[in-house]
């Protein structure tokens, strides 16, 4: 399934990276899409937005 979320305390290209990479560390299946304009976090995962929301979260950065 397809979750999008919003991650307005990404600022540049380096938390888009790590915000990236977080979720393909945990969820290597995941393809992840990232507008840094708006903020837009677009994830294709089987994993559960709870969890998606978790690995953003213990990254550093919040999900609103
Ligand atoms: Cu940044």
């Amino acid at each position: 399934m397809t979750i999008n979320l919003q991650v307005p305390s990404m600022v540049c290209d380096g938390c888009v990276t790590t915000v990236t990479e977080a979720i393909t560390t945990h969820e290597p299946e995941a393809k992840v899409e990232i507008n840094l304009d708006t903020k837009q976090v677009k994830v294709e995962t089987n994993a559960s937005e709870e969890s998606i929301k978790q690995i953003i979260t213990a990254a550093g950065h919040t999900v609103e």
